[in-house]
């Protein structure tokens, strides 16, 4: 197959991780587009790509670009994807797929109606350990599950210094750290314990009412001038979940919990065993079992599931960690382009998944209610 024709739109951290897992996975770049002209012909002399396009029509115009990779602030994802889906072209667009259930529902329907790939990187999903778990469970070493509980902490917004596009909620959606960072562990844990969420109660606070004025930069960079700005979005959440089995599930979710810098953990119990993952040490993977009988599994190439074997790239001891998932996951796309079906790859019918439920954790935590979340 010759070469896939790649143009990343977004050309913050997260679009030089795109850059990075499409040229590993054999794309060749075609072209960027920034959040404005010069900085777009300031990132293709960096990265040696050809093109700066100036605005979205230039893209998907380009004969040679066969995917586009939507990178941008999240209220930008619905017109982006949907231009190139509608102009021929697969997407991977990152998550939250949309800012909104309606047009993450309109996304998936034009992906779902014109058969072209369209993904969205819950890339926590690709950790070899994460794929053992959800082998483990779908066995049945577990047993019926009877609890899940977790949390994923951060502290990049504890500086009230801090700010970003994504405290905003006309640029990053009404829910911030529970639609940036609950979304992973919701499809995360639903992905790995096979159980979907039906009903939530959810409760959130912004414990930092002010911060110094966003400078525009991807991530925090305090304004020069002192100037400060009042924020809406939630900086903490809780969560109670009831699965359709009637499994519970609590999450806590922050972006201000000092030493916590990327934290994603769950723990499921079963009635026979249990499995706990941290992404902060993603090679190892506990198994909980009665009578002191519970182990440490390993990642590596040499033993657990076929999945888990699949995405050991490196031998045992030889740390793989997020660049590794961000790497699969993107050879998986590409892999779904080329007419494969690779396991577990994360689609636009997942981001819907996800705004149901970020929808779902909105609506709770505005009226204290038990809500129910669509299948
Ligand atoms: C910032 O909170 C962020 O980069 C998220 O936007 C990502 O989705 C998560 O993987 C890591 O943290």
């Amino acid at each position: 197959m010759s070469k896939l024709g790649v143009a990343i739109l977004g050309t913050g951290m997260i679009g030089a991780v795109h850059r990075r897992a499409a040229l590993l996975a054999g794309a060749t770049l075609r072209g960027v587009m920034a959040s404005s002209p010069a900085r777009g012909q300031e990132v293709a002399q960096d990265w040696g790509v050809p093109k700066a396009y100036a605005d979205l029509d230039a893209v998907i115009a380009d004969p040679q670009v066969q995917v586009v990779h939507v990178c941008t602030p999240n209220h930008l994802h619905r017109a982006m994807a949907q231009a190139a889906l509608e102009a021929g072209k697969h997407v991977i667009c990152e998550k939250p797929l949309a800012t909104t259930l309606e047009d993450a529902q309109a996304l998936a329907a034009l992906a779902q109606s014109t058969g072209l790939v369209a993904t969205v990187p819950f890339v926590y999903r690709y950790h070899p350990v994460v794929r053992e778990a959800r082998a483990r469970i779908a066995d049945g070493e577990l047993g019926p599950l009877r609890l899940i509980h977790g949390s994923y902490l951060q502290d990049w917004l504890l500086d009230p210094a801090s700010n970003n596009w994504r405290v905003d909620p006309a640029l990053g959606g009404t829910s911030r750290v529970f639609a940036d960072i609950g979304s992973h562990w919701c499809d995360l844990v639903e992905w790995v314990g096979g159980e979907r969420f039906a009903e939530v109660s959810a409760a959130f606070e912004t414990v930092i009412a002010q911060r110094a004025v966003a400078a525009g930069k991807s991530f925090a960079t305090p304004a020069a001038g002192g100037q400060t700005q009042a924020v809406s979005s939630e900086d903490v959440a809780a969560a109670m979940f009831k699965t359709g089995a009637g499994t519970l599930a609590t999450l806590t979710v922050s972006q201000v919990s000092a030493g916590r810098r990327n934290r994603l953990w769950f723990e499921i119990d079963g009635a026979k065993a249990s499995v706990a993952f941290d992404q902060e040490d993603c090679e190892r993977l506990w198994i909980g079992r009665p009578d002191q009988r519970e182990e440490i599994f390993v990642r590596g190439p040499g033993a657990g599931s076929a999945e888990q074997r699949r995405l050991s790239s490196l031998p045992a001891g030889h740390a793989q960690g997020y660049a590794q998932c961000f790497e699969a996951f993107v050879a998986d796309t590409y892999r779904a382009i080329a007419g494969q079906t690779p396991e577990g790859l994360p689609t636009f019918a997942d981001g819907l998944r996800s705004a149901r439920i970020v929808e779902g954790v909105i609506a709770s935590a505005r009226t204290r209610a038990w809500t129910h979340i669509d299948a």
